[in-house]
């Protein structure tokens, strides 16, 4: 059966009748009928460079029309959009767009430096398209082009006969084992998560306006901001800034979404702003993801701003939220329950079933789960298991049925809802001449949110260094969000017998 991602999402919305309506608002606006039309000659545009099915463009974006209209002429032509953080140095990207043999990279004008010195190292690269008015500089087999070229092309394409099995969305994530690797995800998939979250749990309408602080090359942004309005026929604001408070109070106050979404740190920013009340007054429903929303967090937010905050949790294996509060049947300081269209077990370390109240290794099923990492077999197997996804987690059920974390299986942390692999930091560390050993934990901050904390072991004879130094140290070699927040001097650090590191027990002299 053919089933193409761009017509659920789009195309029928305009043969539903409500072409007319508003569905993007960004530096631009566009009707859905307007979205569908240019969509419509960005696929055939993309077609038009000698792109074939299956092949990845790679988007380096700022979160506005121009993302949007990128991502769904990829699912349109039968190409993979593969966008990927905005956020990441020269090194990471160069990482992830080697890895995913992108043929065409698309990027923003904010991102072009660093798009150009990756695919000057990304030798799959061919096209270089450019959605704003640099003229970057690359290897010379390269064909630099202006985005407005390939979107505006006179032609039209069809919607390309993609099956529901078809890939249609890669999005890299260093999820359970620290490099970042590409989730798989089908057609069928960008569906799933709209009937089953979007559509039953957040319960979204046609008159919804959407704001999402998690930006469009996550999962969690992507169906926030693109899946879950365009699948009804609502509308979709883009912010393309960094978002702080202030900006999120000016387009609060402009735009007056119905539905928030943000991570736990987020909230807890707005808690520490002085954003008026008056700004969350058009807001229905407040989304939380990436962490546990702690209790207090939620009671704050509600008592000042008044609207309730819906807790859930997702990964980017799943596509978006499985496990959610859903609105009447909010239990604050879980995660909720299983959302419609999945199913999940806790089990213990022999991989039983455990009984409620005794915490275990959360495991989901549900048929968006992606079909497997690009490239990495042993980390898909490690983590997919036939229909089942090893989430990662450590949850417990109460007596009533609700989930509530308990922190990750593992070493890896979040931090404002990003995975952060201590191990990373730990080697940027390392780098540092000063630096003999580390050590980097997640430890919760004032607010009950999990940040990276190193520990440092001084080499001999080094130059005195400070912790603000090696913090501003990683910050220059790595993305900012995975820098320690602080930075402990200790003389030695735990470690087994075979001189492995024992990061709990770090953790636990933290702690004392
Ligand atoms: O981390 C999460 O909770 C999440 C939610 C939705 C989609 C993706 C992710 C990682």
């Amino acid at each position: 059966m053919t089933f193409n991602a761009a017509d659920y999402l789009l195309h029928a919305r305009v043969r539903d009748g409500i072409g007319g309506k508003q569905a993007v608002v960004g530096t631009r606006t566009s009707t859905y009928a307007e979205l569908s039309e240019e969509v419509s000659h960005a696929a055939a545009g993309l077609r038009g460079l000698g792109l074939h099915s299956d092949d990845r463009v790679m988007l380096v974006m700022a979160d506005d029309v121009d993302m949007a209209v990128a991502v769904l002429a990829a699912f349109h032509a039968g190409l993979v959009a593969v966008p990927v953080s905005t956020m990441f140095g020269g090194d990471e990207l160069t990482a992830v767009m080697a890895d995913s043999g992108a043929r065409a990279v698309v990027t923003t004008d904010e991102f072009v430096a660093t798009a150009a010195t990756a695919v000057d190292r990304s030798p799959d690269v061919e096209f270089l398209l450019v959605a704003g008015a640099s003229e970057p500089q690359v290897r010379s087999d390269v064909s630099v082009r202006s985005w407005k070229s390939v979107a505006e092309c006179g032609d039209v394409a069809k919607v390309h006969p993609t099956g529901e099995d078809s890939w249609a969305l890669w999005l890299y994530t260093s999820g359970t084992t620290g490099s970042p690797k590409a989730a798989m995800h089908r057609h069928a998939n960008v569906r799933w998560v709209c009937e089953t979250y979007g559509k039953q749990t957040l319960g979204i309408r046609s008159d919804d306006i959407c704001l999402s602080i998690a930006k469009m090359f996550f999962a969690y942004g992507i169906g926030n901001s693109l899946f879950f309005p365009l699948c009804v026929g609502a509308t979709s604001v883009f912010e393309r800034a960094r978002p702080t408070p202030t900006i999120v109070e000016s387009r609060l106050l402009a735009t007056r979404p119905t539905l928030f979404f943000a991570v736990p740190t987020f909230y807890a920013t707005l808690l520490d702003s002085v954003v008026s009340a008056d700004a969350f007054s058009s807001v229905r429903l407040g989304v939380s993801a990436g962490e546990a929303l702690p209790a207090a967090l939620q009671e704050k937010f509600l008592a000042r701003f008044g609207s309730e905050i819906l807790d859930g949790i997702g990964s980017t294996e799943a596509l978006h939220i499985f496990l959610s509060n859903s609105p009447g049947d909010i239990k604050h300081g879980t995660t909720g329950k299983a959302v419609p269209g999945y199913e999940l077990q806790i089990r213990d370390d022999d991989g039983k079933l455990v009984d409620a109240g005794t915490p275990g290794h959360l495991f989901v099923r549900g048929e968006s789960i992606a079909l497997g990492y690009w490239h990495r077999t042993e980390a898909s197997r490690t983590v997919f298991e036939g229909r089942w996804l090893s989430t990662g987690d450590t949850y417990v059920r109460d007596d009533d049925g609700y989930y509530k974390c308990m922190g990750r299986s593992n070493d890896l942390l979040k931090a404002g809802g990003i995975w952060v692999s201590p191990t990373e930091v730990e080697a940027r560390l390392l780098q540092h001449p000063a630096v003999g050993q580390a050590a980097v934990v997640g430890l919760a901050d004032a607010a009950g949110l999990d940040k990276p904390v190193a520990v440092v072991v001084l080499s001999q004879d080094h130059e005195p260094v400070t912790p603000e130094q090696l913090i501003d140290w990683c910050r220059e070699g790595l993305a900012s969000f995975k820098r320690p927040r602080e930075v402990v001097f200790a003389d030695d650090l735990p470690k087994t017998a075979t001189g492995k590191l024992q990061r709990f027990r770090v953790k636990e002299q933290l702690l004392s």
